[in-house]
């Protein structure tokens, strides 16, 4: 059986290909840098985030997006020796761009924006004789009905001049339910499909399934649409949509898309945002049917330490920072991280740089030096949600940020070298509030406890944000140095 969550954390939107024997799967990552990870596998359980597409800020220009902007839902491809992802940056002039690469680890060129593609979630397939299709979600990207779904589209384009062949064709608009998007366009048998996202990234999450006898059409829809959904049920993944197909081992297909595993009541929260998972399709009359998305957690203990006297722990590719590249935040000085800031948490260009919760169960900690500044340990979802332990000279303050508003919790520690610590855990068992409510977050300075919080109004629920939770170091004023930083976690 297959692992569930396949990628946990912070990874939605998941595309994948299968390339010479080895699986590649990029996701989104919004405002964040590098942008969009690269994760191989040679059997769909075991994978390694080899790279990111975009590691250089120009690639992607997120300085002035807004945060839930930026870079949403890669594809990726492979034909004739080269890799391709084409990604819309968000509320940016860059558009619908492409990236190639022989290596997935990379470099990625430097990017092609396609013009005349007017919407999101773009799909790039080939016919036989070698016409490129990209598939995606019209919107209309300005007046008064701007954001309104047109359904999906298609142009034929001219990858290597950047441009759209024709004016977009419609193409099918799903079953009705809201929110047409995510095309993936494929050839199996006698058919081309054209697998679909409908119905919004949240509870209403579905996969609708269209054929038609060539990549334009005309496609007439799945009798059974949508062919998958959570919606409604009780089942412990939620959200599940947006899906890519890949062949797997023995003839099979697979589906992977996203999904949530939301905690607490009836309302319940997800900590981690929108994760990857994949589940089994089988074929029957020429139709394809997935199966519900099941969990299969890992059994084992995910334990990351970064030590800085190792100078290259800096270059794991996990690090992320906002808008900006983890290199230009923080830098590896006398075998320790030091990191400058000069603008807090809730600054759209904080200094600062975090790695992705992937476990509901998971400690982070880091040993901070603050005595020539203020900075520490934060999680953020977005620069209006935030949770910190943030050191300056002896005293610690943790500080929590919901919508702007601010409660703040001191204690003075006895050393200027202190650990920072958080520990996530899943709510208690019961019917009070706890229970009816998000994660636990414990904020510890010194194994000394300074706040504990419910940890709904840092799930993907509550920010309404496309990304999860990023945990890691900053500075908000001065220098800031940090001895180490360690991730441990479990979903067990
Ligand atoms: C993405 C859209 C969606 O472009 O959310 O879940 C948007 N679906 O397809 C951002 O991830």
């Amino acid at each position: 059986m297959l692992p569930n969550p396949l990628l946990s954390g912070f990874n939605p939107d998941p595309s994948i290909v299968l390339a010479d024997g080895a699986y590649y799967l990029v996701t989104s990552t919004f405002e964040y840098l590098p942008g969009i990870p690269v994760y191989r596998s040679t059997d769909l359980v075991t994978w390694t985030h080899i790279g990111n597409v975009a590691t250089r800020p120009e690639q992607v220009s997120l300085e002035d997006v807004a945060t839930g902007g930026g870079v949403w839902a890669p594809t990726i491809r492979y034909r004739e020796g080269v890799f391709y992802v084409i990604v819309t940056i968000a509320m940016s002039p860059r558009g619908c761009v492409v990236f190639t690469a022989t290596d997935p680890a990379g470099p990625w060129s430097d990017g092609i924006t396609i013009d005349g593609v007017g919407g999101i979630d773009p799909d790039l397939a080939w016919d036989d004789d070698g016409t490129a299709y990209v598939t995606f979600s019209g919107l209309y990207t300005n007046g008064e009905q701007m954001g309104q779904h047109l359904g999906i589209q298609q142009v034929r384009v001219d990858l290597e001049a950047g441009k759209a062949l024709e004016p977009p064709r419609s193409l099918w608009s799903g079953t009705g339910l809201k929110f047409p998007e995510a095309p993936h366009l494929y050839r199996h048998g006698d058919y081309w499909y054209l697998f679909i996202a409908e119905g919004g990234t949240e509870r209403g999450h579905s996969v609708s399934v269209a054929r038609g006898p060539s990549p334009e059409g005309p496609f007439e829809g799945h009798p059974a649409n949508p062919v998958l959904s959570a919606s409604g049920t009780s089942r412990p993944i939620q959200n599940t949509g947006h899906a890519d197909l890949v062949a797997t081992s023995g003839g099979g297909a697979a589906l992977v898309l996203l999904g949530m595993r939301p905690l607490g009541g009836t309302q319940s929260f997800s900590p981690l945002g929108r994760e990857t998972f994949i589940t089994p399709v089988s074929w029957a009359d020429g139709w394809p049917q997935p199966e519900p998305v099941l969990p299969a957690l890992r059994d084992a203990v995910d334990e990351e330490v970064f030590d800085f006297a190792d100078r290259f722990a800096l270059e794991e590719p996990g690090w992320l920072a906002i808008r900006t590249t983890p290199r230009s935040v923080a830098s590896v000085v006398d075998g320790r991280l030091s990191i400058t800031g000069h603008a807090g948490l809730d600054d759209p260009h904080p200094q600062f740089i975090g790695r992705r919760q992937r476990h509901l169960t998971a400690t982070v900690s880091a040993t901070v030096d603050a005595s020539g500044g203020a900075g520490g340990l934060a999680a953020r979802y977005d620069e209006d949600h935030w949770v910190a332990l943030e050191a300056r000279g002896m005293v610690v303050t943790a500080r929590a940020q919901v919508a702007g508003l601010e409660q703040t919790w001191q204690i003075t520690v006895p050393t200027a070298d202190v650990e920072l610590r958080m520990e996530m855990s899943p709510p208690p068992a019961g019917f009070n509030s706890a229970a009816m409510g998000g994660d636990r977050i414990r904020l510890l300075a010194s194994s000394r406890l300074v706040a504990e919080l419910d940890g709904r109004y840092w799930t993907a629920e509550t920010c309404a944000s496309f990304t999860g939770r990023v945990i890691g170091l900053y500075a908000s004023q001065g220098t800031v140095s940090f001895a180490d930083f360690r991730y441990r976690g479990t979903d067990r």
